[in-house]
C-alpha cells in the first residue's frame, strides 16, 4: 500500500483567503455556519468517464487486477489526506463508494463494515466527522427498475438490507444525518408502471427506515434528496414541494427533512433559493448538496460552485431561515474529466470552500444592512393589521369580506415590487 502523501504533490493544508474557520460571522464561527463536507463518490469513485469515453483520471486504486479490499484501503488513505489538505471538517459516502460489492448482501455489508472500522480510526486521529452516510441503491443492475419502487419485493428487501447496514454504520460513526436519494425511484414509461403501488412501496420503505432509526437510537436527521429526473425520466422525489406532499401522505413530515442540491433545483426549473425557501416554509430544511449546474445543459453536471452572487443569495436564505443544525454544505461536485492532476482534487474543493466563505461574508452584509428584508416586511405589512389578522385567523367568511369591501369602500392601489432596485442592491453587496 502506498503512502497517502504520495498521491498529491501538495503536502500542507490549503491557505485560504476568506475561510477563517474560527472567525465569528452572525453569531457562529465560519466553520459552524458552513459545515463543509467532501463527498467520496465524485472524487474517489468516478473515473472520469462520459458517454463517449472512458477513464481519464487513472486513480491507482482503480488499477485492473488489484485486490478490491486493498484498493478500498488505499482509497480511504487518500480520501483522508484530501480532507486534511482541503481543510474540510466533514465527509459523506455511499456504501458502494467505500468498499467493493461481494457475492452476497452479507459479504458486501461486511466489506463496508471493515472500511467503517478504518474510518473510525482515521476520524479519531484527524477529528474529521461524518456529515452523512447513504446507500447506493441505483448502480447495481438489480436496481435497474427501482429499489423500494421495484415491481419485485425481493429487490425491496435487498435495498432494506443495505440501508439497515449503512444507517447502523452512520450511527456508530456518529454521523449527523442519513440521506436517501431516490436514484431509481421513478419510471421510464407508464406502459409498464403502476404509479400508485410504487408510491405506497416507497412510503412503506421510508416508514421502515424511520422505525429503524428510532430502534437503534440514531439521533441524526433523515433527509430525502429531491431530483426531478435522471437517471429515470420521472423521479418521484421531483422537488421540495413534491417531497413534502409525499411525506404528508405517508405521515412522515415531522420525521424527515430534505437535502437540497443546487443542480437538482435547476433541473426542476427552480432557483436554488426557491428550494431553500420552500423547505423553510414547509419546515423540512435539512442540508445542502453544494454544486453548480450548467444553465445551458439539461443534465446534472455537478460542477464546483463559483458563482458568488448565487452562493451568497443561497446562504442569505439558509441563514435567515435559521442556518444549519445537523446539516451542512456537502460538495456534491466533480472535476471536469480533463482535470487529471491529483492536486486538482484539493484545489477544486479548497477554492469552492473559499468562495462559500466569501459568499457568507456577503450574506452577513445583506443581513446586517437589513434593506432586503425590510422591503419584504413592508410589502406584507397589511397582513399584520386588523383585516389581515382576521382573515388568517379564519374569523371572516367570503360574505363578510364582500360586505367589508362595500361598507368600507375599499379600493386597493397597486404598489411597485421594485425588482430592479432590489437586484441592483444585491450586486452592491458583492
Ligand atoms: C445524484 C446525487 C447523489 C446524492 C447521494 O444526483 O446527487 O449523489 O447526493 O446519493
Ligand atoms: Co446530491
Amino acid at each position: 500500500m502506498s503512502a497517502p502523501n504520495a498521491y498529491f504533490t501538495l503536502t500542507e493544508p490549503h491557505q485560504f483567503q476568506y475561510y477563517q474557520p474560527q472567525r465569528m460571522v452572525l453569531g457562529k464561527t465560519m466553520e459552524q455556519q458552513l459545515r463543509f463536507a467532501i463527498c467520496y463518490w465524485h472524487s474517489f469513485v468516478w473515473p472520469g468517464l462520459d458517454p463517449f469515453g472512458g477513464e481519464t483520471f487513472m486513480r491507482p486504486w482503480h488499477a485492473a487486477g488489484g485486490d478490491p479490499m486493498e484498493q478500498a484501503h488505499h482509497k480511504a488513505d487518500v480520501a483522508f489526506e484530501l480532507f486534511r489538505l482541503a481543510g474540510a471538517p466533514f465527509f459523506t459516502f455511499h456504501d458502494r463508494d467505500i468498499a467493493p460489492e461481494g457475492q452476497t448482501l452479507r459479504e458486501s455489508n461486511l466489506n463496508v463494515r471493515r472500511i467503517g472500522e478504518v474510518f473510525a480510526r482515521k476520524m479519531a486521529d484527524s477529528g474529521i466527522k461524518l456529515l452523512w452516510g447513504t446507500a447506493n441503491l441505483f448502480s447495481n443492475r438489480r436496481y435497474m427498475s427501482g429499489a423500494a419502487t421495484n415491481p419485485d419485493p425481493e429487490v425491496f428487501a435487498y435495498a432494506a438490507g443495505q440501508v439497515k447496514n449503512v444507517l447502523e454504520l452512520t450511527h456508530e460513526l456518529k454521523g449527523e444525518n442519513y440521506v436517501l436519494w431516490g436514484g431509481r425511484e421513478g419510471y421510464e414509461t407508464l406502459l409498464n408502471t403502476h404509479v400508485g403501488r410504487e408510491l405506497d412501496q416507497l412510503g412503506r420503505f421510508l416508514n421502515l427506515v424511520v422505525e429503524h432509526k428510532h430502534k437503534i437510537g440514531f439521533k441524526g436527521a433523515l433527509l430525502i434528496e429531491p431530483k426531478p429526473a435522471e437517471p429515470t425520466k420521472h423521479q418521484y422525489d421531483y422537488d421540495v414541494a413534491t417531497v413534502y406532499g409525499f411525506l404528508k401522505r405517508y405521515g412522515l413530515e415531522k420525521e424527515v427533512q430534505v437535502n437540497i442540491e443546487q443542480n437538482h433545483a435547476l433541473l426542476a426549473g427552480h432557483t436554488f433559493e426557491h428550494e431553500i425557501e420552500m423547505a423553510h416554509a414547509l419546515g423540512i430544511f435539512g442540508s445542502i448538496d453544494m454544486n453548480r449546474g450548467d444553465e445551458m445543459l439539461g443534465w446534472d453536471t455537478d460542477q464546483f460552485p463559483n458563482n458568488l452572487q448565487q452562493v451568497a443569495l443561497a446562504l442569505y436564505h439558509i441563514i435567515r431561515g435559521g442556518g444549519f443544525t445537523s446539516g451542512g454544505l456537502n460538495f456534491d461536485a466533480k472535476l471536469r474529466r480533463q482535470s487529471i492532476d491529483p492536486d486538482d482534487l484539493v484545489l477544486a474543493h479548497a477554492e469552492a470552500m473559499d468562495l462559500c466563505a466569501r459568499a457568507l461574508l456577503i450574506a452577513e452584509k445583506m443581513i446586517a444592512d437589513d434593506q432586503l428584508s425590510a422591503h419584504v416586511r413592508a410589502r406584507y405589512q397589511g397582513w399584520d393589521g386588523e383585516l389581515g389578522r382576521e382573515i388568517l385567523a379564519g374569523r371572516v367568511s367570503l360574505d363578510q369580506l364582500a360586505a367589508t369591501v362595500e361598507q368600507q369602500g375599499l379600493d386597493p392601489q397597486p404598489r411597485s415590487g421594485r425588482q430592479e432596485r432590489l437586484e441592483a442592491l444585491v450586486t452592491r453587496y458583492l
